[in-house]
């Protein structure tokens, strides 16, 4: 039945990965994936996520199916989590909440909702460059794919005035794909001035915002400050829909829990829209899984488990900002004349080096140094222990 079947190119982020694992050099740096490490390259499990296993444990649940959406409770949680405690959107019933399969998942689901029943142009237009699997998860849905300018290459910082000018001409009622926070790959996020000139063009437009928050609380170390985008697009009265990702900021990764949301203006209409987001989860995988969104609820509404995850979760963007002062630092050390100023200008999980394809070959090849052909670096695997190896390998590679 197979034989027509041709190979398929793998991942281009995860083969990276695959490629470090062969790697014998006891050198060598994995700054591939975007999965946080201490800073002994170690994987982190957050303390707060054991202690909520524990109090799970403790009680004994079964394993029976989640609802199809998840738990109301987790729902909520999440939903408050991005729109603020105590939000209207929330105490009017004007959300519609799933819970997804982490990030992709939630996205696949909303990519679901589009392609059926977004009622104008079944086009998303991207920022160029966008996280990789956007592109497949929306065609996947039978979307078509477009883009808008968003980084600029010769300042390795946003290309504001492109990013204007390409929207002003999507035409109206297209959807837009917005990173709240904590742009991948670039690390590149608009100021709060500009996120409100944004907010204003597409609203002049009529576009509809779909943002994607994979970072809150990675980003800054607040998931307050992280969500405000969301926050200032809901309160303009954009009626938004949003996906999130409870892999990075609780570390959750392989656990799978995040949600999906949209807003509108009135109970009625959400609560419609929910049924039919139902009818789609069904078809696509029945019912979402139960450990991680338990690990999630019980965290989100135990005070002290809520505050314990606050203080860790900037705990991990702080080591994050801390390494990029040390790399910046140690670049200017081993004497490289370039301006590295954007490792410090940008935020969250990924620094976009500028670096070429030739100069990441080299690094790889000549340093086990393994990233992804972009140039784009995850901090998370950067440490105080190999802060000092990766500099030398840049500056040998880019000089
Ligand atoms: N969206 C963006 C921008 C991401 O970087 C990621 C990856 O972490 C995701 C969504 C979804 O990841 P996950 O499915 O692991 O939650
Ligand atoms: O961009 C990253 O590294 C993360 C993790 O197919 C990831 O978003 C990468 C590739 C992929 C799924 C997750």
């Amino acid at each position: 039945w197979w034989s027509g079947v041709q190979m398929g190119p793998p991942d281009v982020i995860l083969g990276v990965t695959e490629a470090f694992r062969r790697d014998t050099n006891p050198k060598k740096i994995n700054l591939g994936v975007g999965a946080y490490r201490d800073d002994d390259g170690k994987p982190y499990v957050l303390p707060c996520v054991r202690k909520a296993e524990e109090k799970l444990r403790a009680k004994n649940l079964d394993k029976e199916y989640a609802p199809i959406g998840g738990t109301a409770e987790f729902c909520k949680r999440s939903i408050e989590l991005a729109l603020g405690e105590g939000s209207e959107v929330v105490q009017n019933g004007l959300n519609a909440t799933i819970q997804g399969i982490s990030g992709t998942g939630s996205l696949r689901v909303g990519a679901a909702l589009l392609s059926n029943f977004f009622p104008a142009n079944k086009v998303v237009y991207l920022p160029s460059p966008s996280w990789g699997n956007h592109t497949p998860i929306f065609k996947h849905a039978g979307l078509d794919v477009k883009s808008y300018r968003y980084y600029d290459p010769k300042t390795c910082g946003l290309d504001f005035a492109g990013a204007l000018e390409d929207i002003s001409k999507i035409p109206e009622k297209s959807i837009i794909l917005l990173h709240a926070c904590a742009h991948n790959p670039t690390g590149v996020d608009p100021s709060k001035e500009q996120w409100a000139e944004l907010s204003n063009l597409i609203k002049k437009k009529n576009l509809f915002p779909f943002f994607d928050m994979a970072y809150q609380g990675f980003a800054t170390g607040s998931v307050d400050n992280d969500a405000y985008a969301v926050r200032l697009f809901v309160k303009e009265g954009h009626l938004i829909s949003l996906c999130q990702s409870y892999a990075k900021n609780m570390g959750l990764y392989g656990e799978r829990a995040g949600a999906f949301s949209i807003i509108s203006d009135s109970k009625d209409e959400a609560d419609r829209v929910m049924s039919q987001i139902k009818i789609l989860i069904r078809a696509l995988y029945s019912n979402p899984p139960i450990n991680g969104a338990r690990i999630v609820t019980e965290i989100l509404s135990d005070p002290q488990l809520r505050s314990d995850w606050l203080k860790e979760v900037k705990g991990m963007a702080d080591r994050i900002i801390s390494v990029r002062t040390t790399l910046r630092d140690n670049l200017k050390k081993e004497g490289s004349t370039r301006n590295w100023e954007h490792i410090t200008n940008q935020i969250g999980m990924f620094c976009f080096t500028g670096m070429n394809p030739q100069q990441v070959e080299k690094l790889t090849k000549d340093f086990s140094i393994y990233l992804t052909k972009d140039g784009r670096i995850s901090m998370a695997g950067v440490t105080s222990k190999n802060v000092d190896y990766l500099a030398h390998a840049v500056h040998e590679a880019t000089k």
